[in-house]
């Protein structure tokens, strides 16, 4: 989550019972080594790095991670193959984002530690196919853990991610409104806001699907994306949006980007206290499930 999941948030969420992940976003090495520095100041617990494949400084990120030997990398937004064995080398648990069984399989047979399967609905840059059709998918095609992403924002989510065979879960909309989490207060109080049919996606025409809340920005692109704007112009419309909305909350100009389940947000809490309701959540409503097939 570029802008949004820095070492705070992330460290939060590892001393909280998660994985907290920093992310890589479009920035370059000195920005990435001085946030892993200060997530190992902030926690003693496992974290991770998210390398978003399409920055820039790709390459010179994917160094520092393995120079600095974090405990896991997930990646996001393309293939990371060329990367795996520099990572693997360096002890790293590699952890995949995919958005098709193909790209599973790929991930499978390249030495994955585990394969997070992102359906459409998550927020950002997505796929074709739902997190309800996509897990059970995966699940059949790899041996290896498998972690559900893609609106689970509760604990009916989790335990519903459980049933169709993940082990694990990805959720980053619930925390954009954690209290350790720095995004500006407009960000917050947009999800908390938000219902069911509050997103929109944006992007299809240049062939990187966005998911992002419904604004004055977000309907400007999508008008400009079929009313004949050019590629040219469409990239020069999208620069610098995640920053106006994460940083400055500019509600005119930011790309605020959030999955479908920005609905289910309600409250503010710490990182600690949601996965903690969440998993208590998740744990009755399991227990509870089997009547329905008796
Ligand atoms: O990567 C994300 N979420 C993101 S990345 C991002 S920055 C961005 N901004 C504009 C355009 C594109 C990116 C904002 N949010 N989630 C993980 C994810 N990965 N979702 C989908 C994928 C994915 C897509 C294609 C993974 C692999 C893949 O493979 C394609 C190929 O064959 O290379």
């Amino acid at each position: 989550m570029a802008w949004i999941s820095d070492a705070k948030l992330a460290a939060a969420v590892s001393n909280g019972g998660g994985l907290g992940i920093i992310s890589a976003m479009n920035a370059d090495a000195s920005y990435l080594r001085e946030q892993i520095a200060l997530a190992r100041e902030l926690t003693d617990k496992p974290f991770g790095v998210n390398i978003m494949l399409l920055s820039p400084y790709v390459n010179e990120v994917a160094e520092t991670a393995a120079e600095e030997k974090v405990a896991v990398v997930t990646t996001g937004a393309g293939n990371p193959s060329q990367f795996m064995k520099r990572w693997k080398d360096a002890g790293i648990s590699v952890i995949p984002v995919v958005a098709s069984v193909a790209m599973a399989k790929l991930m499978t047979r390249a030495g994955a530690a585990a394969i997070i399967a992102e359906g459409g609905e998550s927020g950002g840059h997505v796929g074709e196919t739902t997190t309800m059709a996509l897990v059970p998918q995966v699940c059949d095609v790899t041996g290896l853990p498998v972690i559900a992403a893609g609106g689970i924002a509760d604990g009916r989510g989790v335990a519903a991610a459980f049933m169709l065979g993940a082990q694990g879960v990805q959720l980053g909309t619930r925390f954009l409104v954690a209290h350790e989490c720095q995004v500006h207060p407009n960000y917050k109080e947009k999800i908390l806001k938000a219902n069911d049919i509050a997103t929109i996606t944006t992007g299809k025409r240049l062939g990187h699907p966005v998911r992002s809340l419904k604004t004055p920005f977000s309907r400007a692109y999508f008008k400009a994306e079929y009313g004949g704007a050019s590629d040219e112009e469409l990239e020069a419309m999208g620069t610098g949006t995640l920053r106006m909305a994460a940083v400055e909350g500019d509600a005119e100009k930011g790309c605020f980007l959030a999955g479908q389940a920005a609905g289910l947000v309600r409250k503010q809490q710490s990182a600690a206290e949601i996965i903690r309701e969440i998993f208590n959540e998740a744990e009755s409503k399991l227990s509870e499930a089997a009547k329905w097939v008796k």
